[in-house]
Formats: structure tokens, sequence, C-alpha cells
């Protein structure tokens, strides 16, 4: 799982994932129950994240708490955004391979998008579009301490959620911080759908792209995903069911896209839980295994903070964050 509990519209293994934050949720459940009366939000962040169970009253619940409970600060103040040296050492794999670029475009109208990306299913990086928005100068993870130390989420532990040591873990957010931010020897990643509902103070601070509104469906649909974790986080060649705006609020994202006309030549996981991801490692892929991979197209970019890439409907996405990396995507259709 991507910790997207809520199984949403799709997106990988949405069944395995779904069990297993259920058995992450009961378990801590368990916990909680057992430290007695415990803290109350870690209750709510539970009952968030077991909406699809509840239904999400509790998400009212936590609203109306949030100006009542005590902000907790962080003791250490940790590196942040580009100050932080990139885990992976300058020069091994930070210059894309001579793959096609993909377009860049300052502030399109909607119908040129609609016409020349949308329509023919086109990635474009898009410029100017998020600069306003409040996360721009806002987040850092001083300000994630504050507004949500105290929170509890779930926390992919492992490189890439292909790999047999990979794991799911419920922590609060200043745990995480400590455990995969500040100590750089781990990798762990922040990768969820219901920050927003937990954390409303953080929504605030982004907008859905007005280029959504071309999709048919409602606004209250998207669903808008946040990805925070340290360089060197990888999700491996997958893909989805809608179209995605993929915004980078802080550090670098190297990425790369392929077509799913391109799909017989990446060998998907022959099981039905990970049949939207590819078996091979786009970056060192076994060719005696894969041969017909060398076939395959892709495109790629360095996602910028201030930039917005459009990855169309089922377009194959690989992603490895160069530094300590935040972005929020929004699945649309
Ligand atoms: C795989 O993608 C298809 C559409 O491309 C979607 O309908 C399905 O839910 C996805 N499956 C999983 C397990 O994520
Ligand atoms: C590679 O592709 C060819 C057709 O383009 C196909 O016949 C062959 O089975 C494929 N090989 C593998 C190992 O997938
Ligand atoms: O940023 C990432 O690591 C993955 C993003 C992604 O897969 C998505 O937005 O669907």
């Amino acid at each position: 799982t991507r910790g997207r509990t809520n199984a949403g519209p799709g997106g990988r293994s949405a069944g395995m994932r779904q069990v297993y934050a259920y058995g992450c949720s009961f378990g801590a459940l368990a916990e909680v129950a057992r430290a007695g009366a415990g803290p109350r939000r870690a209750v709510c962040d539970l009952g968030l994240l077991m909406r699809a169970v509840l239904g999400n009253v509790l998400a009212r619940l936590v609203r109306t708490l949030q100006p009542h409970l005590p902000a907790r600060r962080q003791r250490r103040t940790p590196r942040q955004g580009s100050a932080r040296t990139p885990r992976i050492a300058p020069g091994t794999r930070l210059a894309p391979p001579p793959e096609e670029m993909i377009p860049h475009l300052r502030c399109p109208s909607l119908e040129h998008f609609r016409d020349n990306y949308l329509i023919p299913q086109r990635p474009v990086v898009l410029e100017g579009v998020m600069d306003h928005w409040p996360c721009m100068k806002k987040w850092s993870v001083d300000y994630f301490c504050q507004v949500a130390g105290c929170r509890t989420v779930p926390v992919e532990l492992g490189a890439r959620y292909t790999d047999e040591e990979w794991s799911q873990q419920l922590m609060t957010v200043s745990d995480f911080i400590r455990q995969y931010i500040v100590d750089e020897n781990n990798v762990g990643y922040l990768a969820q759908h219901q920050l927003f509902d937990q954390i409303p103070e953080l929504k605030e601070d982004i907008s859905i792209p007005d280029y959504c509104c071309l999709g048919e469906g409602e606004e209250d649909d998207i669903t808008i995903n946040a990805w925070f974790g340290p360089g060197g986080t990888i999700s491996p060649l997958h893909q989805d069911p809608q179209q995605n705006f993929l915004a980078q609020v802080f550090g670098r994202k190297y990425i790369r896209l392929c077509s799913p006309r391109d799909s017989e030549n990446l060998y998907p996981h022959e099981s039905q839980i990970l049949h939207n991801t590819s078996q091979v490692d786009v970056e060192d892929p076994d060719l005696v295994k894969f041969p017909n991979f060398t076939k395959a197209a892709f495109q790629s970019c360095i996602l910028m903070p201030g930039q917005i890439l459009f990855i169309p409907v089922k377009y194959w996405h690989y992603v490895r964050s160069l530094e300590l990396s935040f972005s929020v995507s929004f699945w649309w259709s």
C-alpha cells in the first residue's frame, strides 16, 4: 500500500492496501486501548484511517477538537529543502539518460491544454500554475511538526513497495520526521491521501488546478494525495486509473513516463494485486529477464519545485526523489 488506506478509486494494489491498513488500524487501536485514556487525537486519527468503515463523522470531530488541542513543537531543527545534500551521490544517477524530455509550458489556456495534451493524452510539465499557492512559502519540516506533529499517519518503510522487506506502520508525524527525515540512514515514505482530511489546515495551502474542470467528474471526487519523504524514495513503475497532476512543493524528483500503448514491453506483475506495477527496475533493468523492455519509449523530467506534471490516465510512471521532497497529487477524471 502507498498508505492510501481508503483504497479510493483504484491506484495500485487497492485491495491489498485496504486489508493491510485495516490490520494496522486494528493493531494500533489495541495499542491505544492498552495505553488507557491515551492521546485523544490518536484515536481520532485511527477513526480517519478507518473512514471507509466508519463514515466521515470522525473527520468532523477532529476538525472541531483541533483548536482545543495543544500544538507540539519539534525540539531539533532538521535541515530542509534544497539546503539538504542529496542522498544519492551527484553524478551517479542524477542526469537523466538520453530519453525524450517532457515538454514544459507556462500557464497554457484551458483550451490549449485540452486540445494539445488532455485529448491526445500527452504528458506535459506546467509552470507558473502553483506559484501563488501558500504552500510554496509556508511548508517546511518545522511547519509540519507544528501543525501535525502529534497526528498519527501510515508510513511506508523501505525504499519501494515491491521490495520483500517493505512494510507499513502507523506513527506520528514527528516520529516519522525524527526517524526518516532527520536520520538519513532510513528510508520511509509518508504517502497517503487522507492527510488533507486529517489536517485541514494543510488543504488551505493548496488549490485544485483549474484544468481539472476539463474533466467530467465533480470536484468532490478529486483525490488529493500527499507524498513526503527523504531523498532516495522510489515509486516503482506503475499506472493509475485516473488523470493525475503531480505538483512539486519542495525538493526535486526524477520521473520517467511511458505510454499505456507500451504496456506489453513493461512486464506487469502477474498477481492481481500488483498487475498495475511493472516488474522491471527502471534504472537498472534486467534485460535477460525482460528483453522487450528496451522497446519501451520513455519520456523523462526532473520535476522542480513549483512545477506540475500532467500524467495522463494509465500512463506508466516511475518516481525517485533526489532529496527531501514534498509533492501533492490530484487524481481526477
Ligand atoms: C489497475 O488499473 C485499472 C485501470 O487501469 C483499475 O481499474 C484497477 O482498479 C487497478 N487495479 C489495482 C489493483 O490497483
Ligand atoms: C517480446 O516481444 C515479442 C513480440 O514483439 C514477443 O513475441 C516475445 O514473446 C516477447 N518476449 C518476451 C520475453 O516477453
Ligand atoms: O511521487 C511519488 O512517489 C509517486 C506519485 C504517484 O505515483 C502518483 O501521484 O500517483
